[in-house]
C-alpha cells in the first residue's frame, strides 16, 4: 500500500522527487485499506444492530418487508435520443421555442425529489434510485425531465443519509444521460433556509451544471425580484442550462376580496421574470391552492402576455389537483410535474399514470406506455414499504389547505411531528394558528424558508398559549423565535407590500430592519484562501481528495458537513448499505451483499449478537466473505 502511495503521488508521478519527498509527505503512510472498510462498516451495522438508527424514532418489529421488483429494461442496448440530447442539440433557446411549439403536454417526474420530500420527509435513499433510472431513461427519454435535486435534498443527504448529495447527483446523471435533470434552487437562499453570498450561490449553480443539473427551476420564497433576477443570470452566465424562473402561487385569483395576489401582480411577476431572462416560466403551486377555473385564467393570461413556454408544479393536498392540471392543460400550459402513483397524492404531485391515462383521446394527449409506467410506480409503492418510519400518518386529502395555505411538503412534516408528539387532537389547532399568523404577517408568500417562519410563530404561539392579540398587545414582554426576528429584520428579503410596521417594531425590539438584498451584507468568498484551509481542516478521512463541491457543502451547511465528515472517517461510505439495513440493523442469520467502493461486493450475515457485558458493551460477530469478525458496540440504552 506504501508503494501504491508513492507511485500514485502526483510529485512521483511529475518527476520531480527529492532526498525529502517521503519525510515531507506523510500522506504517503495514510492507507486505505478494503480490510479497514470492512471493518468500518460492521462498526455501523454493529452500532444499528445495538442502538438503533438515531433517525428512526419508531421501528415496528413486526414490520413486513416485501422484496421490489425492478422493471426490466435492455442493459446492453445504447439511451435512446431524449430531452437532454435535444438541449445539447439546440441550446436552450432552441430548446425553449422546440417546447412552446410542442402541441402535445409534456411531463416532469417529481418522484426522485419532490415525490419523497413531501411524502417520506425527503429520505429517499440513492441506492433505490439507481435501481431504477437507467431502466426509467431507456423506456421513457421523452419524458420532460426528471427532478432529482435540491430543495430539501441536498440537506438530508448529508444531514440523515450520511450521503453526499453531489455523489448522488453524478449518479443519477450518470445512469440518465439522455434526459433533462432538474433541480429546485431557492434563489439567494440556494438549497438552504438563508441568504448566501452571491459568488457562493453562483459557483453552486456552475457546479451543478457540471454535475449534472440541466433545468434550474429558481424561486423565491417572498417572490421578490432581487432575488429570482440574479439566480437566472448565474444559470445564464455559468450553464449551458434552462432557466426557470419561477413565480409561487398564493391566495386565489378568484376571490375578489382577496386583491394583494390578484391576476393583475401574477402577470407582472411573470413578465419581470421573463426580462429577467428566464427560458421557461414555472409556476410553482407550492400548497396547491390554484383551483381549476383559476387555473385556466392564470394560464390562459400568462400564455397571451409572455413568450417563454410554462412549467406547472402543484401539491395535491386538496387531492383535487388533477381537475386543475385538465383546465391547466387546456389553456395551454406546457409541462406539469407528476409523480409516479407510488409516491403521488396527498401533499405530494398528482398521480402520473393517472394523468396520462386521463388524457387519453385528448388532443395534447402524450402518449406514453402506462403499463411500463404502472411497473414503476409498483416499484416505488414496494420501496416505500421500507421508509414506514417516516411515513406522516397523513389518511386524506383536506379541503382545510385553502384556509392555512401550508405548502404540501410542511404540511405533513407538520402532520408527523404532531402525531410523535402525541398532539395529533391538536394539529388542526396548529393549523388554524398558522393561517392567522400568516394574517398577523401581512398575508405573505409562504414557502421554503418563508413558510418555516410562520410555522415556527405558529408552533411557538400554540405552546406558549398566545393568541394573536396577546402578541400584539403585549409582544414587548415575548421573546420571539429567532427565526421570526431575523424574517422581520430582513434577511430573507422584502415581502410584497412590505411589513407590517407595528409588528416589525414589537419583534425587532431595538434592532434594526433593513431592506437591501440581504446578500449586501454578506463578505464575497475567496476560493482560492478557503478552499486550502478547507482542505487542510479535513483532510484525513474521506479516503478521497476533498472536492470543491465538498468545499461548497460545507459552506452551505457547515455544521451539518463536519458531522457528515465525522461519520464517514468512523463509517466509511454507507450509502450501498441496503436500505432495510441501513435504518432498522440486521437481524441474526440474515445475509447482505454490500458493495464496498467502486465495485468490491462483501458478503456480510450476522452471526451472533450478545448480552450487553458489565460495561455495558454488546458483542456483534459478523462474517464477511466467510470470515469471522467481530465488534463491540456500546449499548447506550
Ligand atoms: C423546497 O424549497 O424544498 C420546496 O419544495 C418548496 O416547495
Ligand atoms: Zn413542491
Amino acid at each position: 500500500a506504501f508503494l501504491d502511495n508513492i507511485l500514485k503521488h502526483q510529485t512521483f508521478r511529475d518527476g520531480k522527487v527529492t532526498v525529502n519527498f517521503i519525510k515531507n509527505e506523510p500522506s504517503l503512510f495514510e492507507f486505505v485499506e478494503p480490510r479497514n472498510r470492512a471493518n468500518k462498516l460492521i462498526e455501523y451495522l454493529g452500532e444499528t444492530i445495538v442502538n438503533g438508527n438515531p433517525d428512526v424514532k419508531k421501528k415496528d418489529p413486526n414490520h413486513v418487508f416485501s422484496k421490489p421488483k425492478v422493471p426490466s429494461f435492455e442493459k446492453m442496448s445504447s439511451y435512446p435520443k431524449g430531452t437532454k440530447d435535444l438541449l445539447t442539440e439546440l441550446g436552450p433557446e432552441g430548446f425553449a421555442t422546440w417546447l412552446k411549439n410542442e402541441k402535445k403536454v409534456h411531463f416532469t417526474d417529481t418522484t426522485m425529489r419532490d415525490g419523497h420530500q413531501s411524502l417520506l420527509a425527503t429520505r429517499m435513499r440513492t441506492i433505490d434510485m439507481l435501481k431504477v433510472s437507467e431502466g426509467y431513461a431507456k423506456n421513457f427519454p421523452e419524458i420532460f425531465s426528471m427532478e432529482v435535486w435540491g430543495g430539501a435534498t441536498f440537506d438530508v443527504c448529508l444531514r440523515f443519509l450520511q450521503e453526499n448529495p453531489w455523489e448522488r447527483l453524478a449518479l443519477l446523471r450518470k445512469s440518465m444521460p439522455n434526459v433533462l435533470l432538474q433541480m429546485l434552487l431557492r434563489g439567494s437562499n440556494g438549497v438552504g433556509y438563508t441568504a448566501y453570498p452571491d459568488n457562493l450561490i453562483e459557483k453552486f449553480v456552475e457546479q451543478s451544471w457540471e454535475t449534472g443539473v440541466d433545468v434550474f427551476r429558481i424561486f423565491d420564497s417572498l417572490n421578490w425580484m432581487k432575488s429570482i433576477a440574479p439566480t437566472i443570470e448565474h444559470v445564464r452566465n455559468r450553464t449551458g442550462g434552462l432557466a426557470e424562473g419561477s413565480l409561487c402561487y398564493t391566495g386565489d385569483i378568484l376571490d375578489p376580496k382577496k386583491t394583494k395576489y390578484n391576476l393583475k401582480y401574477y402577470i407582472q411577476l411573470a413578465k419581470d421574470i421573463e426580462n429577467a431572462g428566464a427560458h421557461i416560466l414555472g409556476v410553482k403551486d407550492m400548497a396547491g391552492l390554484l383551483k381549476p377555473n383559476a387555473a385556466f385564467e392564470l394560464i390562459s393570461a400568462l400564455k397571451s402576455e409572455i413568450n417563454i413556454p410554462i412549467h406547472l408544479h402543484t401539491h395535491d393536498t386538496s387531492s383535487i389537483q388533477a381537475a386543475m392540471y385538465l383546465k391547466a392543460i387546456e389553456a395551454g400550459v406546457d409541462v406539469v410535474d407528476v409523480a409516479l402513483g407510488g409516491l403521488s397524492g396527498l401533499t405530494s404531485q398528482p398521480n402520473f399514470n393517472s394523468l396520462v391515462e386521463m388524457l387519453r383521446f385528448h388532443e395534447r394527449e402524450n402518449k406514453l406506455d402506462t403499463d411500463k409506467l404502472a411497473e414503476y410506480s409498483n416499484y416505488w409503492e414496494t420501496v416505500r414499504n421500507y421508509y414506514y418510519t417516516f411515513e406522516s400518518g397523513l389518511k386524506s386529502g383536506t379541503g382545510e389547505v385553502y384556509k392555512h395555505e401550508i405548502p404540501g411538503g410542511q404540511y405533513s412534516n407538520l402532520k408527523g411531528q404532531a402525531i410523535a408528539l402525541g398532539l395529533e387532537d391538536k394539529f388542526p389547532e396548529v393549523t388554524k394558528m398558522y393561517g392567522e399568523v400568516n394574517q398577523l404577517f401581512g398575508d405573505i408568500v409562504k414557502v421554503t424558508p418563508s413558510s418555516k417562519v410562520v410555522g415556527d410563530m405558529a408552533q411557538y404561539m400554540i405552546s406558549n398559549n398566545l393568541t394573536v392579540k396577546d402578541v400584539l398587545e403585549n409582544g414587548d414582554s415575548i421573546s420571539f423565535p429567532q427565526s421570526v426576528i431575523s424574517f422581520f429584520k430582513g434577511d430573507l428579503g422584502q415581502p410584497v407590500g412590505g411589513f407590517p410596521k407595528e409588528l416589525q417594531k414589537i419583534i425587532l425590539k431595538d434592532q434594526e430592519a433593513y431592506t437591501e438584498r440581504p446578500n449586501a451584507h454578506l463578505e464575497p468568498i475567496d476560493f482560492d484562501k478557503e478552499f486550502k484551509t478547507f482542505k487542510r481542516k479535513f483532510k484525513k478521512g474521506m479516503g478521497r481528495d476533498l472536492e470543491i463541491t465538498d468545499f461548497l457543502s460545507y459552506k452551505l451547511y457547515p455544521k451539518v458537513f463536519t458531522d457528515a465528515y465525522n461519520n464517514h472517517v468512523k463509517y466509511g461510505n454507507v450509502m450501498n448499505i441496503p436500505t432495510k439495513n441501513f435504518f432498522y440493523g440486521m437481524e441474526v442469520g440474515e445475509e447482505i451483499l454490500v458493495e464496498l467502493d467502486r465495485g468490491k461486493n462483501v458478503l456480510v450475515s450476522l452471526m451472533l449478537k450478545g448480552e450487553p457485558d458489565e460495561n455495558g458493551y454488546v458483542s456483534i460477530f459478523f462474517k464477511i466473505n466467510g470470515q469471522l469478525r467481530n465488534v463491540m458496540v456500546k449499548d447506550k440504552a
